[in-house]
């Protein structure tokens, strides 16, 4: 094959507890921020569509864990919600939840997929989050207690575990340019929130570790989407550092390398929005670093130096240091509006490779949401030939990284099967396998009979 991926390479897709599980059977589950949200503001929703049902995960998995042997994946990521299995964020476990997870993490071991597992996907309990949230203190000590009795009840099988996925979004969404709960606009609680983000993924890496947890392997999971610089100019390419600093290295180089760059600490230092930390905290940081990376790629940043000074006596926004900028020519996925470049899957894993030890990695997201997909239904299937045509070209990437040294070991794509969306309800649709959201019906689409050809292969021409 042209393509051909080492033997024991990771083919999957991703998920997420409040994508996909449903609470229809509520089963004892306390609330999350979007169970909160959307009850009080259901018209801040796409159409007013909240989480309630999705693809209903949690009555369905049986049947989905065969679908998604028979799509060829070896490998899932699901995530846990908090709130499902510890309903007020703290003390007391719910059985109900214990044995749901269990019976999901038997049953893709049953059919030979290894579970992935995450501990946070967007979704605080409303419990911790009307004492802050992830700006108080005390929400790291209740997310370590909860990552160690994770790490307790499924630890035996499990052996791939992330401690976030993309972490920067929350901190992005809910206190910069809101569109997620509590949707504040306010610099220094996002730098508290990001800084307590790590302080807390240290912490579960230094328990996972002290476990040793079957002795396996914790990680996060971060989206980056590495930034351009209009031209070599130096103002565009101050401005491109910048964009990488706050969306990238906020979270990569804490993560991976132990430290913060001096670059951020600068920039919060100056504008007084430098985050509150205790004793000890530098080196829980420095000592737990992650085992490996799951990278989220979706789109490039194209960066351009500022052209107007934003006024200093208003609210600090990360874009005071650059502006954002159309490419000619791009390619687009006009539904999302994000620019498709595939090439920066391989930046991104050659800088992993120069930059960052060559830290194990694999891609853990990566997708196209398309709108109306029922109109390429033919002969009972979705014919998306976009989808194949996107994951392949990005492969071609990973591979070209890959055969010069990048320490990447899978791929997943976003997503398994159609689910419900944060700012788009159902209106785009990722998944390998179509839902029928009114009948729940479920059918494989093209690309997932593709992608089991090219796991089965590990690869193609
Ligand atoms: C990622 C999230 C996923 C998923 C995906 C698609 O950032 O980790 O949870 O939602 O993006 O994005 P969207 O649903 O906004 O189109």
């Amino acid at each position: 094959l042209k393509y051909q991926f080492p033997e024991d390479f990771w083919w999957g897709s991703a998920t997420s507890a409040t994508q996909i599980e449903g609470t229809k059977d509520n089963d004892g589950k306390g609330k999350s921020i979007w169970d909160h949200w959307y009850e009080a503001e259901p018209n801040r929703f796409y159409q007013g569509v909240g989480p309630g049902v999705t693809s209903n995960f949690q009555d369905t998995y049986r049947e989905d864990i065969k679908m998604i042997r028979e799509i060829g994946h070896n490998t899932f990521r699901l995530s846990l919600s908090w709130s499902r299995l510890i309903p007020e964020g703290t003390g007391e476990v719910n059985r109900k939840a214990v044995d749901f997870y269990n019976d999901v993490i038997d049953e893709l071991l049953a059919n030979d997929i290894e579970p992935f597992i995450n501990l946070f996907h967007f979704d605080m309990p409303m419990a911790l989050q009307e004492i802050g949230g992830w700006e108080n203190r005390e929400t790291v000590d209740a997310y370590a207690e909860y990552a160690k009795t994770a790490f307790e009840l499924f630890g035996d099988k499990v052996s791939k575990w992330f401690t976030f996925n993309e972490p920067i979004v929350p901190v992005e969404g809910g206190y910069l340019y809101d569109f997620h709960y509590p949707n504040k606009v306010d610099a220094k609680a996002a730098v508290q929130v990001a800084y307590h983000t790590t302080v807390a993924s240290a912490r579960a890496i230094e328990i996972f570790h002290q476990m040793d947890v079957n002795h396996g392997k914790i990680g996060i999971i971060l989206n980056l989407t590495p930034s351009y610089p209009r031209s070599q100019n130096p103002a565009d390419l101050k401005a491109s550092e910048a964009a990488d600093l706050f969306f990238n290295r906020s979270f990569l180089d804490p993560s991976v390398l132990g430290v913060y760059p001096d670059g951020l600490k600068e920039i919060v230092e100056l504008h007084g929005i430098a985050p509150v930390t205790e004793a000890g905290d530098e080196a829980l940081i420095r000592d737990n670093t992650v085992d490996i990376l799951g990278v989220n790629y979706y789109q490039p940043r194209r960066v351009k130096a500022k052209e107007h000074v934003p006024n200093p006596d208003g609210p600090f926004l990360p874009d005071w240091y650059f502006d954002n900028y159309v490419m000619p020519g791009r390619k687009m996925n006009e539904y999302r509006g994000w620019e498709i470049y595939e090439k920066g899957i391989y930046d991104i894993l050659i800088n992993l490779k120069e930059n960052y030890g060559n830290i194990e990695s694999f891609i853990s997201e990566n997708g196209m949401g398309v709108q109306n997909e029922s109109r390429f239904l033919k002969n009972g299937e979705i014919q998306d030939d976009y989808r194949i045509e996107f994951v392949k070209e990005h492969l071609k990437w990973v591979h070209k990284a890959h055969a010069e040294g990048a320490n990447v070991l899978g791929y997943h794509m976003w997503t398994t099967m159609d689910n419900w969306s944060w700012s788009n309800a159902y209106k785009n649709r990722y998944g390998f396998i179509s839902v029928d959201i009114e009948t729940q019906e479920r059918t494989i689409k093209k690309s997932g009979r593709w992608i089991r050809d090219v796991s089965r292969e590990n690869g193609f021409d």
